[in-house]
């Protein structure tokens, strides 16, 4: 790594990706678009970008260092206790073998992985390492290696919201980086069609039953989409509210979502566990849609009571019929102001390039 980097310099940064899946998978969730949209705003921004990812990983004009082995199994399915597991020729374990080998040739590398591995290596590179954690406090394994890697290298976690920080103990000493979107990919819709729209991973953990009973109840039909990761939870949805008053527009492309997202008067954010920010809520501003959500995880510090959309206490049904009814005080033109004044790659390559530069000088401070 070059001894000095100044404040001005353009950066060679390499990025590790999610073990999770091959970027364009969909496996990788929210990260396959944070990492994409991360790297866009670095290159904008002049600098250069390479990516260790799992094999068949695509990224439009950004080089991707392709590495084989098995794909790890999500944290999510992990409970506080669970030990870390690695599988046989864990492709975990290549991807940082690989930066582990090429690391002198990168100013910073940052980690994209809600893993124990790159933390725990981390004292043992050269090069400076940040991490981007995506999700909540999961295990007590994840919350102590980071712990851990925040005690000798301050500053070096990055999450999306405050309220994801704050279910990790050290939550405080984490960089709120919020999150960014390409706003040229969502085009402003000024008026809307009688409906009402809810986007998400169709899972317990979204809520989706009180979206369906306040939409009924507000006399609005309720617009669905989303991946359909377990269909018997969709027939019991389904079963459950046998009179309809909703239709699953399927999993699609930001193109097509954006199109049929920006016809709502409102989407609705009914989540039931900490989301660590909510893309779809700004996805939804940047189509002039404002957002009526749970007063819970990071929705609940995107959206603007009263200018971009109204807050909800947690679970209150009632309260989201009553917000749905306060929709026409909402002025659709703000709602596409404040995503690009907040969310743009511009204002998020900002709030990341801050972060990679306090490393830096941290780093060099301290080597
Ligand atoms: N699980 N083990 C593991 N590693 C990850 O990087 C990971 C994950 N589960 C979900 C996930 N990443 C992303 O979809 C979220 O961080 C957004």
């Amino acid at each position: 790594m070059p001894s000095t980097v100044n404040r001005t310099s353009s950066l060679k940064l390499l990025f590790v990706s999610t073990p999770v899946g091959a970027i364009g998978s969909g496996l990788g969730g929210g990260v396959e678009l944070t990492l994409r949209n991360i790297a866009q705003a670095m290159q904008q921004r002049g600098h250069q970008v390479t990516v260790l990812a799992p094999q068949s990983s695509y990224l439009e004009n950004i080089p991707v260092i392709e590495i084989a082995g098995q794909l790890q199994s999500t944290a999510q399915t992990a409970t506080r206790q669970s030990p870390i597991c690695l599988p046989e020729n864990a492709v975990l374990a290549n991807l940082w073998q690989a930066a582990f080998q090429i690391q002198a040739s990168y100013d910073l590398i940052c980690n994209f992985a809600y893993d124990w591995l790159p933390f725990y290596l981390t004292p043992f590179f050269d090069c400076p390492i940040a991490h981007l954690v995506s999700m909540g406090s999961l295990t007590d394994a994840m919350d102590q290696v980071m712990g851990q890697t925040l005690d000798r290298f301050p500053g070096t976690i990055g999450v999306h919201s405050r309220a994801q920080a704050a279910t990790f103990s050290f939550g405080d000493r984490c960089c709120c980086l919020e999150n960014g979107l390409d706003l040229s990919c969502y085009q402003f819709q000024a008026t809307a069609k009688d409906r009402l729209a809810w986007v998400g991973r169709i899972a317990p953990e979204k809520g989706l039953e009180d979206g369906i009973v306040a939409a009924t109840q507000a006399g609005l039909p309720l617009y669905i989409w989303g991946a359909m990761p377990d269909a018997e939870y969709w027939q019991r949805i389904c079963q459950t509210y046998p009179d309809g008053g909703f239709n699953y527009q399927g999993f699609c492309g930001t193109a097509e979502l954006q199109q049929g997202l920006g016809q709502c008067q409102g989407l609705l954010m009914t989540p039931k566990w900490v989301e660590a920010f909510g893309n779809v809520a700004i996805e939804a501003l940047a189509c002039g849609v404002p957002v009526i959500a749970y007063r819970r995880g990071g929705p609940a510090e995107i959206v603007e009571p009263g200018k971009t959309g109204w807050l909800v206490e947690p679970d209150d049904v009632i309260g989201l019929v009553a917000a749905i009814r306060q929709l026409d005080q909402i002025d659709r033109q703000i709602c596409r102001q404040r995503a690009e004044a907040r969310f743009s790659m511009v204002a998020m390559g900002d709030r990341v390039e801050a972060w990679f530069r306090q490393i830096l000088e941290s780093d060099q401070i301290n080597s």
